[in-house]
């Protein structure tokens, strides 16, 4: 990454009326993220505009979701500068800034005192995720979703997501079909569940709702020291969606035994008590305004939302590696194997995953 070098960034930065040193900053795999040294801190990050091609949309969510929430913070006395994202605005006052070359940049205030995990060792930061990501989705309950650009479209319509497979095998642009038979056979045998979540929405069973879309794990930020949720952040995707999406989603990341990437497969397994912690904490939140169809569906969404993810790193393997950042050869291969593994996983879980929900969502 860090395309931009530091001359490049130190003009970036002063249109924010910023002058400082700057260092390449967390995990994720879409935008690039930089710390900027100064007192306080500030997360500078390029807007990854081949995923978002709307830059203005994202921006636009962006803030109106976070002023939304920063109202419902200070209201219920908390500390909005902590407890979400804050946009800081260009010397124009403008939401981002985009450069000559076309390049978005955005600024927001760094969230002191806090870490994330890519990985959770102890089962209870679990809890506090399912929590976080649980009032979230809370305080923007009452969101009106019509003001809402749909920054990707389709997201999680795990469907298209099937067929954009297919694109992919039929396109072999990278010529690597012939490493994946077997994952092909995978994702064929088990693209049976990819419609369960959209077929009910069309029905309306499942409520469209405003969702965040990507909540992993490290897309939550903890206290360093209680290991309290703090603050929700990677707000890109916050669109209309299915609750379901941010339940499942976050399990396929959080209730991992290991990282994305791991490629041994004996390490590779769906954690029960992860499970169970996440679900404790979110639906404290949210079990009062679920419907029916969406507590059944609790369970599968997690092996739906980590099989969608596991098809679109295969994808992105067959189409030469042009969506998620890689940082080693096969990377996005090691990843489709590592969700597929835990498929199979959620698969076998199914039984005891129902109980757990039953327990929570009824006391
Ligand atoms: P991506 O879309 O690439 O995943 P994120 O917005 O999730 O980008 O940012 C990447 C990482 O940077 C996060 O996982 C988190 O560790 C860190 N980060 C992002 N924004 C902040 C912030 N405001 N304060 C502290 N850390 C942040
Ligand atoms: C991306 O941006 P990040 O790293 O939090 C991706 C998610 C995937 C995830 C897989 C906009 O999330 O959809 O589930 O990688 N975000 C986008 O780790 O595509
Ligand atoms: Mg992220």
């Amino acid at each position: 990454m860090a395309s931009n070098n530091q001359y490049e960034l130190k003009e970036i930065l002063s249109r924010f009326n910023i002058n400082t040193d700057i260092e390449v900053y967390g995990n994720g795999h879409i935008n690039d993220t930089y710390l900027c040294e100064t007192a306080p801190r500030f997360i500078l990050q390029k807007i990854n505009t081949n995923v978002f091609n709307n830059p203005t949309d994202v921006m636009e969510n962006i803030y109106n979701v976070t002023k939304h929430l920063s109202e419902k913070i200070k209201k219920a006395g908390g500390d909005a500068d902590r407890e979400t994202l804050t946009v800081i605005p260009t010397k124009n006052n403008e939401i981002y800034y985009k450069n000559s070359d076309g390049a978005c940049f955005r600024m927001y205030k760094y969230i002191e005192n806090s870490v994330s995990y890519d990985v959770a060792e102890d089962p209870k930061i679990l809890c506090s995720a399912g929590r976080a990501f649980g009032k979230f989705q809370k305080m923007l309950s009452d969101f009106p979703a019509e003001k809402l650009h749909e920054t990707i479209i389709d997201f999680h319509n795990t469907p298209i997501r099937v067929k954009q497979l297919e694109t992919a095998i039929e396109n072999n642009s990278a010529n690597r079909l012939d490493n994946v038979k077997e994952e092909i056979e995978f994702a064929k045998r088990y693209a049976k569940y990819a419609d369960k979540i959209v077929s009910e929405m069309a029905l309306g069973t499942v409520p469209l709702r405003v969702t965040h879309n990507d909540t992993k794990l490290n897309n939550v930020l903890f206290d360093e020291k209680t290991n309290d949720g703090v603050c929700v952040i990677d707000l890109d995707t916050v669109m209309s969606g299915s609750l379901l999406y941010d339940f499942g989603d976050a399990l396929r990341f959080g209730a991992s035994s290991c990282v994305e990437d791991e490629t041994d497969e004996n390490k590779i397994w769906f954690d029960l008590e992860k499970f169970e912690q996440f679900a404790k904490g979110f639906l404290s939140e949210v079990k009062d305004c679920l419907t029916q169809k969406e507590i059944e569906l609790l369970p599968v969404s997690a092996l739906i939302m980590t099989y969608e993810c596991g098809i679109r790193f295969l994808a992105d393997y067959l189409n030469g590696d042009t969506y998620f950042k890689i940082h080693k050869e096969n990377h996005n291969l090691d990843r489709a194997r590592n969700q597929f593994k835990l498929v199979e996983d959620i698969e076998s879980k199914f039984n005891d995953m129902a109980k757990i929900v039953a327990k929570y969502v009824n006391n």
